[in-house]
């Protein structure tokens, strides 16, 4: 997962709107922990990203969903003083700006960050100098920090993207990979790249036998070879979080993450994995309305006790929409 959001499309005529909203969004996940007020800023940035022209006042914005009275009179400040108090005063308090810094190490927590900051780690050279603090992922995190703050052109991942699908119908032409994410939302950058892999052997029913499969092991173990894959954090049945770099060039190192979904669970996971994670709480929420259930693998409808039923048969991402009574939303409509 990327950490840095870019809140929108390159030209944003609010962009300097959406990067205080979202440095507040931060601070309230970071240091606060409100998760609540972290969302309402999230969503606030992602409705201004959303607008073509620039907004004129805090009155003008609060005709936009998620910008309530609070957020438009800080608007309004920033447009009338160029800045927020409110951000000034946090970014006065190191501890803040401590745990916020720890918090872009890919693997770090805000609750992790904290401990870290309690204990005296303030940079990220204290923190190179303390590694026994570490899991492999948060070390993972401090070794490729620099190349990990970049964000992705869409145009390395579709190379990436065109070697990984070589590489592995080598192995089976049956594979299905598909890059999710904000990549299939259509963004120009992306923060991570998500690959979502299935087979037609692979279904449900594989999964839940006792036997072990090694399909994502085999294919993480080709891409090593290949040195698509160059580092890992976590390899398990399903899933895969590591490294990999567009072999022959001085591109940075980027994260990657491969989940393997059971054929007849594909749909379903392709939803869950294009995001963007707003948008998916929202179509969750709804489903709950429709009396369903929704997640990363299956819809189920609630009997009126509010117990799963059999999963839905889904064929297409389609299918979920109507379930649900909702009107199909390509990926690049799914940013909210
Ligand atoms: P990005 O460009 O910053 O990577 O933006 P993104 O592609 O929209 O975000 P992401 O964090 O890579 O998540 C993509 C989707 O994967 C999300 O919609 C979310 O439902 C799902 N997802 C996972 N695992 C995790 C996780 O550990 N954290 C988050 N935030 N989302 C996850 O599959
Ligand atoms: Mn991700
Ligand atoms: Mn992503």
């Amino acid at each position: 997962m990327g950490k840095r959001k870019a809140s929108g499309i390159a030209g944003n005529p609010n962009q300097d709107l959406c990067d205080f909203l979202m440095e507040l969004a931060d601070y309230e996940r970071n240091v606060s922990k409100n998760i609540y007020k972290y969302n309402a800023y999230r969503k606030a940035a992602s409705s201004l990203s959303g607008l073509s022209h620039r907004v004129i006042n805090g009155d003008a914005a609060r005709k936009l969903p998620g910008i309530g009275e609070k957020i438009a009179k800080k608007i309004d400040e920033f447009l009338n003083t160029g800045k927020l108090q409110k951000l000034e005063d946090i970014n006065k308090d190191e501890t803040n700006v401590a745990i916020n810094l720890l918090t872009r190490v890919s693997g770090i927590g805000p609750a992790k960050a904290k401990e870290l900051v309690e204990a005296g780690i303030k940079t990220l050279d204290d923190l190179r100098k303390q590694q026994d603090k570490l899991n492999r992922h948060q070390k993972i995190g401090l070794e490729y920090f620099e190349d990990f703050k970049e964000r992705i052109p869409r145009e390395e991942i579709e190379q990436i993207e065109k070697i990984m699908k070589d590489h592995i119908m080598e192995l089976s032409s049956e594979y299905i990979i598909t890059i999710c994410g904000s990549y299939r939302r259509g963004k120009e950058e992306s923060g991570d790249i998500d690959v979502l892999l299935t087979h037609p052997l692979y279904t449900s029913k594989e999964k839940e036998s006792k036997k072990k499969v090694s399909v994502l092991k085999n294919v993480v173990e080709c891409l090593e070879k290949k040195r698509l894959i160059v580092d890992t954090i976590s390899l398990g049945p399903t899933k895969f979080m590591g490294v990999c770099q567009l072999p022959n060039s001085c591109k940075p190192c980027r994260r990657l993450d491969i989940r393997l979904a059971p054929y007849d669970q594909y749909y379903c996971a392709a939803l869950y994995f294009t995001g963007s994670d707003l948008f998916n709480k929202n179509m969750r929420a709804r489903a709950l309305e429709k009396k369903y259930t929704l997640n990363e693998y299956t819809l189920k409808r609630l009997t009126p006790e509010g117990v799963p039923r059999e999963p839905e048969k889904i064929s297409s991402e389609e299918d979920i929409f109507r379930f649900l009574e909702m009107s199909y939303k390509e990926p690049k409509d799914r940013n909210a």
